[in-house]
């Protein structure tokens, strides 16, 4: 295996998407430059439709080549699943169709730099070709211009796939709740993760990754801290992005329960909370937290989850004091060690025929 095969958000990561603006100056920039060579030329050494050309398909590959980024962009979202699906889950399926028109731009733009050049081509008074020329390139521009909305669209969506944990290949924890639970408390005894507590409802706004190496020896372990999500069937963009977490495929969750009569969310709705959860991702252990400071109710909401038929015993813990933690601790390190083992009996099932192959070569050498 390569040391370090760069992953698809990496690839994302770099890609410079120039706006509209800068498109337009360097267009500009190089065209101009041209005209100035031309001007300083003799007489005799002009060629008026050679250079209208020339004018042309220097517009065009200046401006195509600002597009590339975008082409790509949309090849790496198509077709890496991960990225795909934090993009619809959060954003929905029309941010996707925001990156096909921007992806396919320079294949139209290819398209409308032919007939425009045709046109040149064709174009009979001589002495007014290059200003011909010139008007193209800014038809060239213009259809550019028309987009530039969608290209800022573009850029964000960029940005948010740069910092999104997309994590692919490795084990992935999930802690998700209510507001106010204690996710990032508990994030922050699990792993090391740079993730804010504080009194409030909704101190986190953004899913962000640690990692934890004691939970399996010698393999890391990324704990994802979420944001906020409430009993409700229209989702902001925060609580959105907490459910694309719950969706990274071979990932686990730990559903933090509040017993704190002071929550954003009733009883019924953490329970219906926690049924979502489990559509999501069965993978999902459950602890009722802050046991420390309300160990009547704690023990109520578990009670209550024993009634939702859900087959599920929560832990009752305490993210602050400890208590509870080991126990939440070794229920979790189990889910992760049973999944391992399914995606290595799966690798393995997926290598054998290479395998025996190559045994067979080996046995022919000897
Ligand atoms: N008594 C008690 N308080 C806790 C416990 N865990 C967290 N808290 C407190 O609960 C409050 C919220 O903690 P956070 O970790 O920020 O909760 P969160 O679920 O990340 O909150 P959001 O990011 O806003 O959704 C803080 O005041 C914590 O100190 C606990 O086990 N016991
Ligand atoms: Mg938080």
């Amino acid at each position: 295996m390569t040391k370090s095969a760069r992953s698809v958000q990496d690839e994302i990561r770099r890609l410079h998407l120039p706006q509209y603006d800068e498109i337009y100056a360097k267009t500009r920039n190089r065209v101009g430059r041209l005209l100035d060579r031309y001007k300083r030329l003799p007489g005799r050494q002009r060629n008026p439709r050679r250079e209208s050309l020339e004018i042309v398909d220097t517009a065009y590959n200046v401006i195509k080549d600002k597009l590339e980024a975008y082409r790509k962009l949309y090849e790496y979202v198509k077709r890496d699943h991960l990225a795909r699906e934090y993009v619809v889950t959060v954003y929905g399926d029309k941010a996707l169709k925001v990156l096909a028109q921007t992806g396919y731009m320079s294949n139209r733009l290819t398209n409308l730099w032919r007939a425009l050049r045709k046109q040149v081509y064709y174009y009979k008074d001589t002495k007014k070709v290059i200003r011909f020329a010139l008007s193209n390139v800014a038809r060239l521009v213009s259809y550019v211009k028309r987009r530039r909305e969608l290209l800022e669209k573009a850029l964000e969506l960029k940005k948010e796939l740069s910092k999104a944990p997309l994590i692919a290949g490795a084990p992935v924890v999930v802690i998700a709740g209510p507001p106010n639970a204690g996710k990032s408390t508990l994030a922050r005894v699990l792993a090391e993760i740079n993730t804010k507590v504080g009194e409030y409802p909704f101190t986190t706004k953004e899913p962000v990754s640690g990692v934890s190496s004691s939970l399996i020896p010698f393999l890391k372990v990324h704990v994802i801290d979420t944001p906020g999500l409430l009993a409700r069937e229209k989702r902001n963009i925060i609580e959105l992005k907490a459910l694309a977490m719950l969706k990274m495929p071979g990932s686990i969750v730990i559903y933090l329960l509040d017993p704190d009569p002071g929550s954003r969310v009733s009883i019924e709705g953490q329970i219906s909370l926690l049924r979502e959860v489990l559509r999501l991702n069965p993978n999902t252990i459950v602890a009722v937290n802050k046991v420390d400071a309300w160990r009547d109710r704690a023990e109520e909401l578990k009670r209550e989850v024993g009634r939702a038929d859900v087959d599920i015993e929560p832990v009752l813990i305490s993210a602050i004091t400890g208590e509870g933690v080991e126990e939440l601790v070794s229920r979790l390190k189990m889910l992760l060690k049973s999944m391992l083992e399914l995606t290595l009996d799966a690798a393995k099932r997926n290598r054998r025929p290479a395998e025996s192959e190559s045994r067979g070569t080996e046995s022919g050498n000897a």
